[in-house]
């Protein structure tokens, strides 16, 4: 057996091999029945001497066979994975999560509230009726409790339709001085471009002993300044709250035509951003805290509504349909 004869015709098959002829190609030369098998059983009738030196040639040349078939295979398995795959398409953007709009105004809103000695609170959405409208000097004929505005779960329990509640319930169990904002879902039963049933809401309360409308004023000022732009200016209208007296509602000069009036503004220069007001005494008195002693203000803003202006968005239904198209943009 001549191992340089079986070594070129090895190569000579390898050069012109596929995937499919490794396997016979093995079995030919390294098989049972294969001369370097054969070769390899048979060393133990040679002399010392010979066996030493071929056995070492038999053994190199099984190696290398090995070695060659495995590297061969390597290799056309390699070349067949290509073909499958279009290496110049260019990669996809491997997407990431984003913060949601709403997310945003409350984080930048929480920052600013903390920053003036506001602590940031949380309370229940299924609420008794106490809580949501009785405490708050809401009448039993106030529209605010028609079934048509409210969801009832029953004549007693129902969906908050503010989260007054939370203030509610943190006089209740704190002693003035009070600063709190408290936030979360609200409900009601509205549904257009500017209402969705379940939106967010923060308001803020701060009782203490010599609170003035003044202090109500300046606080506001600040805080939607801080949010909108130190340019903005700010004015407060005469309204009606029931738990608020007196009560205001708060617009901020349009970004847009910097007050001159626009389509974004309805031509009046002003975007209306919150209510607020003095609490009402029989709101003190029904929260467990003495309306002689003590007085505060309230306010209260919608977070969708916030996002709207501060963003330009028209229809406050976009915030809930998930649409990644309009979530990318924040
Ligand atoms: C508003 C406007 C004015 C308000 C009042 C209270 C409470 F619980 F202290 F009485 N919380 N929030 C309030 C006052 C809310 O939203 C437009």
């Amino acid at each position: 057996m001549d191992i340089e004869k079986i070594k070129k015709q090895f190569e000579s098959d390898m050069a012109q091999a596929g995937l499919k002829d490794l396997e016979p190609i093995r079995v030919n030369y390294l098989g049972k029945k294969s001369e370097i098998i054969k070769g390899l059983r048979s060393l133990g009738s040679l002399s010392v001497e010979e066996r030493k030196s071929r056995g070492a040639k038999l053994n190199s040349l099984r190696n290398y066979i090995e070695e060659a078939l495995m590297a061969k295979k390597v290799e056309l398995a390699g070349a067949k994975e290509q073909e499958k795959y279009d290496l110049t398409i260019p990669g996809k953007k491997f997407e990431i999560g984003h913060i949601h709009p709403v997310t945003r105004i409350y984080n930048e809103l929480f920052e600013i509230a903390k920053s003036m000695g506001f602590s940031v609170q949380e309370g229940p959405e299924v609420e008794s009726d106490w809580y949501s409208f009785e405490a708050l000097n809401i009448p039993k004929n106030h529209p605010a409790r028609d079934f048509a505005d409210t969801f009832y779960i029953s004549e007693e329990v129902n969906l908050r339709p503010h989260t007054s509640n939370v203030q509610i319930r943190y006089m209740e169990s704190h002693k003035p001085p009070i600063r709190i904002v408290a936030y979360g879902r609200t409900y009601r039963r509205d549904s257009d471009m500017t209402h969705t049933p379940m939106f967010h809401q923060m308001e803020g309360l701060l009782v203490d002993d010599r609170v003035t409308f003044a202090d109500l004023k300046g606080a506001l000022t600040v805080l939607i300044q801080k949010m909108f732009g130190e340019d903005r200016k700010v004015r407060f209208r005469p309204h009606h709250f029931p738990f608020t007296e007196p009560s205001v509602e708060m617009d901020v000069s349009c970004g847009l035509c910097g007050g001159k009036g626009c389509r974004s503004c309805k031509h009046s220069g002003w975007l209306e951003v919150l209510g607020a007001g003095s609490v009402h005494p029989n709101v003190l008195k029904n929260a467990g805290i003495d309306p002689k002693k003590y007085q505060g203000f309230a306010f209260g803003m919608g977070i969708e509504r916030i996002a709207m202006l501060k963003y330009g968005i028209d229809d406050m239904r976009l915030f809930y349909d998930n649409d990644l198209r309009f979530l990318e943009q924040f």
